[in-house]
């Protein structure tokens, strides 16, 4: 195989965000932005000669001219065997199996997740460590500083692959093993859950469902796992067919963006559930006849009920969030005597404590919630979790959320984001919130009486690694709390999200609408931010 060491210039924008590197489309399409991330990424790692690497994507825009050029720098660079979704589609936690799987040094995934596609739209790369999880701070730092100094890449000379047949394709030393990107997964999902009784409460017609792909990654594997394994009616997977721009479509599954089934949802004769995932297939939005279940609420529900999942039926070892999150499952835990961890935004921060086995699950109110399963946040294990806890409580969604507040209390949540915001005016915000906080504990607002004003600040308790300014947070005497972020996954400007949320221990006051109930704290948190006074904005683009 002839190996060519090219000449490059570094890129200084090259910094991964939340979730890895996420960039326009067109931003990746100048000359050698995607070969020195790549050849970067090679840089920062150790000992992966001859070893294997799998690759796969959510199948958007540039997915697969991406995926040629990854397979000829990983073959420059020495890795003996890349395993490569058929089509060069994987969905992440999929990809986070199979690394696991294979036992494969690491893995490549190419996504931008819930943000639109197509040629002017988003492109992302992510690289995913041994254990299928995302690559921690320390890696994500020192790649950084690689494609800030690189001046070279190496590249094989060999023609574009067959990503479409499965099998092995030898390359001189290299082989190619294109597998089928579902067949693990469905397998390891039947692992977890109680596919008989699934299929029987289907066929029964005591559960009835809808699930949106969203023209993206889950389509393949809601279609062979709902309707072809599970037995599902054919239509039950609509937008099943994954689109390169995902139809026009914003691939994030929540009530503004998945209009269709939340259409459905919430008409009469709507199915008993209903779900959809986004671009990659890792996020998860969960609804029942006529009601919609907040991802804070869902991973509070699922830690009190995991008992009555086959695999977790032992018994979980603790829970942790991400701290924006909802305290709704610290209250499960805290019943339940279980361990609960706050970690900052980002699934990394999941990692340790599952690999150490601290937690089984975990969740974020940016719709993720998953297991020590995989190292990813997992849209359908979630709402397999969800199906197979219908099927075994013979209950409605709905009776399921109002049995868990009566028992635990209902923590009222919801988020708004600004996006888009110009990245000066966003920063203004930040510097004017930092200002207030050390005169703000023992103020009083209305009802609400500060307790604690700060930024949080995370040390991992298993490699004691320290993770700073991850969000401010106002804390409040009866439990409340708003907090600031800015976001990691935006690729235009900044967005400012707004995280509020408000416990309410009264059984006659669960039923209420949560920008009702949230409505001083919405405020209030204007009040200390001004992003409407400083933008001009009336309202959030989105609330969540
Ligand atoms: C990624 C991360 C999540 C995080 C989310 C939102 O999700 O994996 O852990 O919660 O971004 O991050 P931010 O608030 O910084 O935009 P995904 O689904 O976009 O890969």
């Amino acid at each position: 195989m002839q190996i060519n060491t090219l000449s490059t210039t570094a890129y200084t924008d090259q910094k991964p965000g939340t979730s890895g590197l996420r960039k326009k489309v067109t931003v990746f399409q100048q000359n050698n932005y995607l070969e020195n991330f790549v050849q970067s990424i090679f840089n920062s790692l150790d000992g992966f000669q001859g070893q294997s690497l799998v690759l796969g994507g959510d199948g958007r825009y540039f997915n697969r001219e991406a995926i040629q050029i990854i397979i000829k720098i990983a073959a420059a660079n020495g890795f003996s065997e890349l395993i490569i979704g058929q089509g060069g589609l994987l969905s992440t936690p999929a990809a986070s199996h199979i690394i696991r799987k294979y036992k494969a040094f690491g893995g490549i995934i190419l996504s931008a997740s819930h943000n639109p596609g197509g040629p002017d739209d988003d492109f992302g790369i992510k690289y995913n460590v041994n254990n299928g999880g995302p690559a921690p701070e320390k890696f994500t730092d020192a790649l950084f500083e690689n494609t800030n100094s690189i001046t070279e890449y190496k590249i094989a000379e060999i023609s574009d692959l067959d990503l479409d047949n499965i099998g092995q394709q030898q390359i001189d030393d290299l082989i190619v093993t294109i597998i089928d990107p579902v067949a693990d997964y469905a397998e390891l999902m039947a692992s977890i859950f109680d596919f008989e009784l699934l299929k029987n409460s289907i066929s029964a017609g005591f559960i009835t469902l809808c699930f949106d792909a969203m023209h993206a990654i889950t389509g393949p594997y809601a279609t062979r796992i709902l309707e072809d394994i599970l037995g599902a009616p054919k239509g039950t997977v609509i937008n099943g067919i994954p689109l390169e721009d995902f139809g026009g479509g914003h691939p994030d599954p929540n009530m503004a963006h998945a209009k269709e089934l939340t259409d459905l949802m919430f008409a009469e004769d709507c199915p008993t559930f209903g779900a959809a995932s986004d671009g990659d297939g890792d996020r998860n939005m969960i609804m029942g006849a006529n009601v919609f279940v907040t991802p804070s609420d869902s991973l509070a529900i699922m830690a009190a009920n995991a008992h009555l999942i086959p695999a977790y039926a032992k018994g979980i070892s603790g829970v942790a969030r991400s701290m924006p999150t909802s305290q709704a499952v610290d209250r499960v835990a805290t019943k339940m005597g279980l361990p609960c961890f706050e970690t900052p935004t980002g699934w990394k921060y999941f990692g340790n404590l599952l690999d150490t086995g601290e937690i089984t699950l975990c969740g974020e109110e940016s719709f993720g919630s998953g297991s020590d399963h995989v190292r990813e946040k997992d849209g359908l294990w979630a709402v397999l979790f969800w199906l197979n806890l219908i099927a075994k409580r013979r209950q409605p969604v709905e009776q399921i959320v109002q049995e868990h507040w009566q028992t635990f209390g209902r923590d009222i949540y919801c988020r708004h984001d600004y996006e888009a915001v110009d990245l000066e005016i966003a920063n203004g915000i930040v510097e004017h919130l930092r200002n207030q906080l050390p005169g703000l504990a023992g103020q009083s607002f209305g009802d609400y009486t500060v307790k604690y004003a700060d930024e949080f600040s995370y040390t991992d308790p298993i490699d004691n690694s320290v993770s700073n300014n991850q969000g401010i947070r106002i804390g409040f005497e009866d439990g409340s709390r708003i907090i600031y972020r800015l976001s990691g996954t935006g690729t235009v400007g900044a967005t400012l999200r707004i995280y509020l949320e408000k416990f309410e221990a009264d059984t006659n006051k669960h039923d209420q609408d949560a920008q009702h109930a949230l409505s001083f704290l919405i405020n209030l948190a204007e009040q200390f931010c001004e992003v409407k006074k400083r933008t001009g904005r009336t309202e959030p683009t989105v609330i969540t």
